[in-house]
């Protein structure tokens, strides 16, 4: 039985559990006892605080950490430039570090064996020490180390969706850790905890309000500054970069001027004083991030002008210190009739921005949500991504699980979000895939990377459901490095959570590992997506959307279901692919199954891969979604005496709640197609 203190679901991943194999404990308790920190600067503070705490917890020992060599030190965490390590470590070693990589390695230093974390910056030693005691949690060796890492981008981030009154926009897991009642919160140490947890998967900018930016939190660029501050230099001091979403008519909204006209010259010179304002009070303030023009939020369409002008006029008020602009293309109709068949919501960001290409300046970014829709539980990768060629483009991810069970359902978004990383755009020939375009190994970029929507708040686990801190988790490793495989992001988050016991990690590993294709079998089927309750997106209802103003239609009838988007027959969306894509998509048997009614309207008697008819493939991947749920809980009662009770007890909760819902799934989603197509179900199940 581990025992783990109790809230300890609040540490998430930094448990710093002690070690359990008694033998390595003893021979780590001598190789870590005495470390030199070089230098008292804010983030090397930080590194000697998270190492006391890592080193007291997983060895039970109090290290003797200094800023001068103390006697006999085994391990140094310092700069490469810095005495003595500037003598272990080769101009090679140093010139295959990035800006924010990490290099551990032993080295001999006065005749004895040391170890060496270091790095070219501050946040290389801080990722580097995460590293370390990640290492050391996991019962890593540590003998003839040599271990170097960079990460793959340089922007990776966090969105919040937090409004001032704590409310979280899609949040199920509490209220803001930042906000309370329109005034930053009184428990600081949460954030300082928050940020050891962002810090720890390397992530390096967060956006902390919602990109909704209503009334009160266009304030924060103004007179609510001070909090923006407050927060930022608790984030600095773990090398975060704080950024704040903006509302693109502030000038208006507060009143200062009557027009919010990006070609306005009194509009251009009140965000530039804007900038010089919140650069005098936070001088590494990292930008703005912008919803416009996009589901009722105010833009350039308002002034006729486009989004270049928009986002061009806002980069240039930041240029001067070196901010970032980040324009969302999240942009489509929101108000369509659903009789229009022409229009195609998955169209509009392509149409949108792809005329803009290449008109952006060097310090704009395009952040674009994976899939053309709205973060389903799946949807093709965006044609975005390559198909601007001359524009630096981010990948938007949501953690926060808006459509995928809402943190009541375990679904572990990292093999999705690896599916969407593999995806070959073709932009330039073979192997143009979304993870070299996001760590700018593709087309010429001057600021490329990652962007989730966070699942955080403040419910003691963080995430709602304890398992959900697996998909925050499995963000930031990836973000870092998105060739990770997500077995091995799978089993060091395990390891860090619950232990080393090949048990757990078997089991929990199996878990997580099969919950997006367990999600996806008992709910929208092949690429359709939607089929949520309107309000607010948990549970079924098959035609909560289908004639709403939305854009997200599914066309169902007694003949078939699914949309025609190809280009000879229907809405030409396939057309926005390169050649390679284009053709795969537009044909109904080359079509990859798992997206077959995104791109096609195919009849229920339509024959899969499999030799199962459509119909009869909706009704089975129901009934056997609902067993997978089923077997999960199994699965987890199996290993309840390795778990600890509290967190035991919580998940186990959390997963009856899931197979009720996942029952209630499957007979709406079954019944509805039974009664559309009259077509029983082969093996004669219960359908109502
Ligand atoms: O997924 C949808 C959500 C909105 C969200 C919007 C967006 C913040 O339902 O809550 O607004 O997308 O991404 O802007």
């Amino acid at each position: 039985m581990i025992e783990r203190s109790p809230g300890n679901a609040y540490k998430c991943w930094l448990t710093y559990r002690r070690l359990e194999d008694e033998a390595l404990l003893q021979e780590y308790q001598g190789k870590f006892k005495k470390i030199l920190v070089a230098g008292k600067s804010p983030v090397m503070i930080s590194i000697r605080e998270e190492l006391q705490a890592g080193l007291e917890g997983i060895l039970g020992i109090e290290a003797v950490i200094g800023t001068e060599a103390p006697a006999e030190a085994t391990v140094y965490i310092m700069k490469t430039d810095q005495e003595p390590v500037n003598k272990v470590v080769s101009a090679e070693e140093i010139n295959k570090l990035t800006e924010e990589g990490f290099l551990l390695k032993t080295a001999v230093l006065q005749d004895k064996e040391v170890l060496i974390v270091t790095g070219r910056s501050e946040r290389g030693l801080l990722y580097g020490t995460f590293h370390l005691l990640r290492q050391l949690q996991m019962g890593k060796e540590f003998s003839s180390l040599d271990y170097l890492s960079n990460p793959g981008s340089p922007l990776r981030m966090i969105n919040h969706w937090d409004n001032l009154d704590g409310s979280i926009e899609r949040g199920y897991a509490g209220n803001s850790i930042f906000y309370e009642g329109n005034e930053l919160t009184a428990n600081l140490e949460r954030v300082k905890d928050y940020a050891r947890l962002v810090a720890s998967l390397g992530l390096n900018s967060v956006v902390i309000n919602n990109v909704n930016v209503h009334q009160e939190e266009t304030k924060l660029i103004t007179d609510r500054l001070p909090m923006v501050k407050t927060i930022a230099d608790i984030f600095r001091n773990y090398g975060i970069v704080t950024f704040l979403s903006i509302n693109f008519a502030s000038p208006v909204e507060l009143g200062d001027l009557d027009t919010a006209d990006p070609l306005a010259e009194d509009v251009k010179r009140w965000w530039k004083d804007k900038a010089a304002e919140i650069y005098a009070e936070i001088p590494d303030f990292g930008g703005f991030l912008v919803k416009a023009d996009s589901e009722y939020r105010p833009g350039p369409f308002t002034y006729n002008r486009d989004h270049a002008d928009g986002a061009n006029m806002l980069a240039e008020a930041l240029e001067p210190f070196g901010g970032i602009l980040i324009w969302r293309a999240f942009v489509y109709n929101c108000r369509q009739d659903w009789r229009d068949l022409e229009t195609d919501r998955a169209k509009a960001a392509y149409d949108t921005f792809m005329p803009l290409d290449g008109k952006f300046k060097d310090n704009v970014i395009i952040q674009i949500k994976n899939g053309p829709m709205d973060f389903q539980v799946r949807e093709p990768v965006s044609p975005l991504f390559g198909g601007l060629k001359k524009t630096n483009q981010i990948l938007e991810l949501q953690i926060t699980q808006e459509y995928t069970g809402q943190q009541r359902h375990l679904c572990y978004l990292v093999p999705q979000w690896k599916e969407i990383l593999e995806f070959d755009t073709y932009a330039e020939g073979k192997g143009s895939t979304i993870s070299k375009i996001v760590t700018g190994a593709v087309i010429p970029q001057k600021h490329y990377g990652f962007a989730a929507v966070s699942n955080i708040g403040n419910d003691e686990n963080w995430t709602g459901h304890t398992l959900a801190q697996a998909n925050f988790y499995g963000y930031g490793r990836l973000a870092w490095d998105p060739e990770l495989p997500a077995e091995e992001i799978t089993e060091e988050w395990i390891r860090l959570t619950f232990g080393n016991d090949p048990d757990l990690l078997k089991t929990i590993g199996k878990i997580l590992l099969n919950s997006w294709e367990t999600y996806e079998n008992y709910t929208s089927p092949l690429g359709i997506g939607w089929m949520v309750k309107p309000n607010h997106h948990y549970g079924p209802d098959v035609d909560g959307y289908e004639y709403s103003l939305w854009g997200t239609y599914h066309r169902a009838d007694h003949f078939g279901i699914g949309v025609d988007r190809t280009v000879k027959y229907g809405t030409g969306y396939v057309g926005q692919y390169y050649p390679e894509n284009a053709e795969k998509y537009e044909s109904m048997e080359k079509c990859p199954e798992e997206l077959l009614l995104f791109f096609h309207r195919v009849p229920y008697t339509y024959r899969l891969k499999s030799g199962k008819t459509l119909i009869q493939h909706i009704y089975d991947t129901h009934f056997e979604g609902v067993e997978q749920v089923e077997e999960m809980i199994k699965d987890w009662q199996g290993i309840k005496d390795k778990i600890d009770d509290e967190t035991y007890r919580h998940v186990e909760e959390r997963f009856n709640i899931q197979l009720e819902h996942a029952k209630e799934w499957r007979d709406v989603i079954n019944s509805y197609f039974y009664r559309k197509s009259g077509i029983p179900d082969e093996l004669n199940r219960k359908i109502y």
